[in-house]
């Protein structure tokens, strides 16, 4: 393989390429009307505008993007994350302009973009799951007696659906029906397939993924797991490898259960098998990501391996070169993913220009980012503009690295969640790693973070004092106690 062209943008599209030069091969950068002074496409060797800002009119256009690679002599395309890296039919046409997609095959794709086919397929693997229908419900008598059996509350989820999209809570059994139609008509119009299936709740799980590897000669190896509980909204703020509630034992179980869902779709490449934990440790599979992810870096930084050069010697048809029992994990990692949004104000898009960008310089610390001082952040994409990650021998010698690293990075022009990313890393609840899912949902609220040099007590009694001001309907008592008790 001798130039990539990587089908993608920002962060990830620089980190590709970082990997490839590396590894001595050209990179060629597609980039829309947007991008166009992105440190990205300077770094690439060639570039070529694909159009517009919006993605519909440049990194989703296919067609284009496998013209330009032919017409540049292009023999790699790498997707990146997002926009055409999970689209089976991209895949496909990729390898029939006769260009390496770096990347799973276009069957691996398909099969686990459908929650349904990817059930089917693991069925003979012996892969634990949520208890629930294998296959699509539509009738509404059944979908009844399934929920009375499992018992509620349950979840009506999309074939379709993923990363939290397409599902629905059902607490009781009346809101059954009205919820399914919902469901069901919900997941037509936004995946143009209908099919919804029951699972039982579980109620606070933690989010644990494993990081897969496999070459084309039947070699499926794990490296080990991410912990991705901390999120709002099913978007992620904080992830960290290794996770700090599994065993020893319960790692290698699930490491090997990962390795089945791979294998269980001829999976090659790099992916990742998520599963949820209950409080129990029972583990469930969720549903496999075949697609480098965003959090990468923390397994990167625990193993010594560089992802996107295994993906790119995968896709050159070479064998990994290691083994399991070659795998180690050495230290801890965390990431934090460093938004353009206000965290006092809803987390609504924060826009503007990078009036002021100085990242921190610390040893263990590596930034992957795709902007410079004085660059303004594009509306039309992710509000993603960097992640942060850091390298300690253990959990807590990484968490002050982290502290440290967030302290000293200079953001001025646009609002972040990098002081909701302080927050998270001191609290009492992410520092012993007694958390789950709903961390954000049971220990944020905005008036703690506007307070956050207050003590834990006095911001308790203000919040006690709003929620008692706002029963009595008393709007203008509370803005100017509030001022004045924030001037004492
Ligand atoms: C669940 C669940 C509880 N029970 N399935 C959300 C994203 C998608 N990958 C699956 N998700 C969930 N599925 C059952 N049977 C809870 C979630 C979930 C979740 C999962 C991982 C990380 C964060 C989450 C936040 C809310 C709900």
């Amino acid at each position: 393989m001798n130039k990539i062209l990587i089908a993608n943008r920002g962060e990830i599209a620089l980190r590709i390429m970082r990997t490839a030069k590396k590894m001595g091969i050209q990179t060629v950068a597609v980039f829309s009307e947007a991008d166009r002074d992105a440190p990205f496409v300077r770094f690439a060797d060639e570039a070529v505008c694909i159009g517009e800002a919006p993605s519909s009119k440049s990194y989703l256009k296919a067609k284009t993007i496998i013209k330009v690679a032919k017409e540049l002599g292009v023999d790699g395309i790498h997707p990146g994350y997002g926009f055409l890296s999970e689209n089976a039919s991209f895949a496909r046409a990729v390898k029939r302009a006769g260009i390496t997609f770096i990347g799973p095959s276009p069957k691996s794709i398909k099969i686990m973009g459908s929650k349904l086919e990817a059930k089917a397929a693991v069925k003979k693997y012996d892969v634990p799951m949520v208890p629930g229908t294998d296959g699509a419900v539509t009738d509404i008598k059944e979908a009844k007696k399934v929920a009375k059996q499992i018992g509620f509350p349950i979840l009506v989820k999309a074939s379709a659906g993923g990363g939290g999209k397409g599902m629905r809570m059902v607490e009781e059994l009346k809101e059954l029906e009205s919820q399914m139609k919902r469901a069901i008509s919900e997941a037509e119009s936004s995946f143009g397939d209908g099919s919804v299936f029951i699972e039982k709740f579980v109620t606070s799980p933690r989010h644990i993924e494993i990081q897969i590897l496999a070459d084309q000669h039947g070699n499926t190896l794990y490296l080990f797991e991410r912990e991705c509980s901390i999120q709002r909204r099913h978007q992620k703020v904080v992830e960290e490898a290794p996770s700090a509630v599994l065993t020893p034992e319960l790692r290698q179980r699930m490491g090997e259960v990962a390795v089945k869902v791979a294998q269980s779709c001829d999976y090659e490449g790099a992916g990742t098998v998520e599963f949820l934990l209950d409080d129990k440790h029972n583990f469930y599979f969720l549903e496999m990501n075949t697609r480098l992810q965003v959090e990468h870096p923390v397994t990167e930084e625990i193993t010594g391996i560089d992802l996107v050069e295994q993906q790119i010697r995968v896709a050159r048809g070479e064998e990994l070169s290691f083994k399991q029992d070659d795998l180690t994990i050495n230290g801890h990692s965390f990431e934090l993913r460093v938004y353009a949004e206000d965290p006092a104000n809803n987390f609504l898009p924060s826009i503007g220009t990078l009036e002021r960008y100085r990242p921190p310089h610390q040893d263990f610390v590596r930034l992957d980012d795709g902007f410079e001082e004085g660059m303004k952040i594009p509306i039309y994409y992710d509000p993603m503009i960097a992640k942060l990650v850091v390298h300690g021998a253990n959990r807590e010698e990484a968490r002050q690295r982290m502290l440290e690293a967030i302290r000293s990075f200079e953001i001025k022009g646009i609002e972040t969640t990098l002081p909701f990313g302080e927050y998270v890393l001191e609290h009492p609840n992410f520092i012993s790693g007694d958390f789950d899912t709903n961390f954000i949902k049971h220990h944020f609220s905005k008036e703690i973070f506007e307070n956050k040099d207050a003590d834990e007590m006095q911001v308790a009694a203000k919040i006690a004092l709003k929620a008692f001001l706002e029963a009595k309907d008393n709007l203008q008592t509370i803005s100017t106690e509030s001022a004045n008790w924030q001037a004492r």
